[in-house]
């Protein structure tokens, strides 16, 4: 970064400094991730100077030798990975790329189905802080008291609310969903399958968890969290709905693609077919297992019961009497980083909710094992047990500092 040192300090030393607390700090946020070196050095290419209005073959303005050869080389990769029919790889992140599923698919008041926020879903899948909500009518499903979908209960109210979309997924979940009987349902309530596979596409693409593209009409995901790859969106769909769901992302949502994004969309799909991207994703599965088991060890309350996949919601004020915030906030003075998290019906407020969520996807990616998860929930309850002794806290900051140096990042 020899120019940028010259040209722009502050910048410069921003950077510097978030190396830095990434070095020193343990990233437990699920949706958190590091990518490789060849996936920054894509992103950081000359592919950000050009537009490219269309898609391979048919865009709008000239000198795209060489954009279509990565967008295509990002689709292939994907189809691949995920034995999808049609992949564009053009929205920015996972929000736009659910908005573009909605309106390629929807007429403003139309009905979806998604899953309640404070059950696991997501702010896209219709909170009504969002554009989605005021667009289209959503109701939401909730998960039933073993932490659950109830397959019967969700047929019921789709026999009921007759939606035009169903939609599966999560960003607080941490159990398997049923693709098969989730299709079904929509299948006979005639409503459009749609799934935003974000937090774990990683996890699919790593054969760790099946894959539920073959199921689903369409399948939304992000390419920076489990899946490893830089900041944006994907849409996976069915043939049938290729046509809408192009035109919906360009012209009808966006304008130019980022290249330079697409390009390490690119890079990473090539890493997640590596067989090494298999281990991780089978690591993940190991480390989030024993992140509850020792959780449970030390009396923390972890809805939805257990997790299959690479996160815990914990319910800490329920099991601690310490709110979501009050943990955030004592944690991330050690220098671990985790989010509060609202848990099913939770009686306090969102900005202090009565849990954290807690994921292993950056860990593993920067080669912890079991017995380092041991190690940071034993930090977690410590923290939680001296919440107010600045002391202790102090004394564990310098445990993590030393701890990460056994695990270092990008050089
Ligand atoms: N912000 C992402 C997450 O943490 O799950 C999704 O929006």
């Amino acid at each position: 970064m020899k120019k940028l040192k010259q040209q722009d300090k502050a910048v410069y030393q921003a950077i510097q400094n978030e190396k830095k607390r990434q070095q020193e700090g343990m990233e437990l946020i699920a949706s958190e991730n590091y990518v490789s070196d060849a996936v920054l050095e894509a992103l950081g290419s000359v592919f950000t100077n050009k537009y490219s209005e269309g898609y391979p073959g048919k865009r709008y303005y000239g000198g795209q030798d060489f954009t279509d050869v990565v967008e295509d080389l990002a689709i292939e990769r994907a189809k691949k990975l995920f034995k999808a029919q049609h992949v564009n790889v053009q929205p920015h992140s996972g929000a736009p790329a659910n908005m573009i599923a909605y309106s390629a698919l929807l007429k403003p008041g139309d009905k979806v189905m998604g899953m309640d926020l404070s059950h696991g879903g997501h702010l896209t899948h219709g909170h009504p802080v969002t554009l989605s909500a005021q667009i289209y009518n959503f109701v939401g499903y909730k998960t039933n008291d073993q932490g659950k979908i109830d397959y019967d209960a969700l047929e019921k109210m789709a026999r009921k609310e007759k939606p035009k979309l169903m939609l599966a997924g999560f960003s607080a979940y941490s159990r398997r969903i049923n693709y098969r009987r989730f299709t079904q349902i929509a299948k006979k309530v005639g409503a459009i399958s749609m799934i935003d596979i974000a937090h774990i596409a990683g996890l699919i693409a790593g054969k760790a968890l099946v894959n539920p593209v073959p199921y689903f009409d369409i399948v939304t995901t992000t390419t920076h969290k489990t899946l490893r790859g830089p900041r944006g969106g994907m849409i996976m769909c069915k043939k049938k709905y290729a046509r809408a769901i192009d035109k919906s992302a360009f012209p009808g949502f966006q304008g130019g693609p980022h290249m330079n994004n697409i390009a390490a969309k690119a890079v990473a799909f090539g890493e997640a077919l590596e067989p090494s991207f298999k281990k991780y994703a089978e690591q993940i599965l190991k480390n989030s297992k024993v992140l509850e088991m020792e959780l449970k060890k030390y009396n923390f309350k972890i809805v939805f019961g257990k997790t299959e996949n690479h996160m815990v919601l914990v319910d800490v004020f329920g099991s601690k009497g310490v709110t979501g915030k009050e943990l955030e906030v004592a944690l991330d003075k050690v220098g671990i980083t985790l989010n509060k998290n609202v848990i099913p019906d939770d009686p306090r407020s969102p900005f202090d909710p009565s849990g954290v969520r807690i994921g292993v996807p950056a860990v593993t990616t920067r080669g912890m094992k079991e017995k380092d998860i041991v190690k940071i929930v034993g930090w977690i309850n410590e923290v939680t047990e001296n919440i107010n002794d600045d002391k202790v806290l102090k004394g564990i900051r310098k445990e993590v500092i030393g701890f990460c140096k056994g695990f270092p990042l990008h050089k």
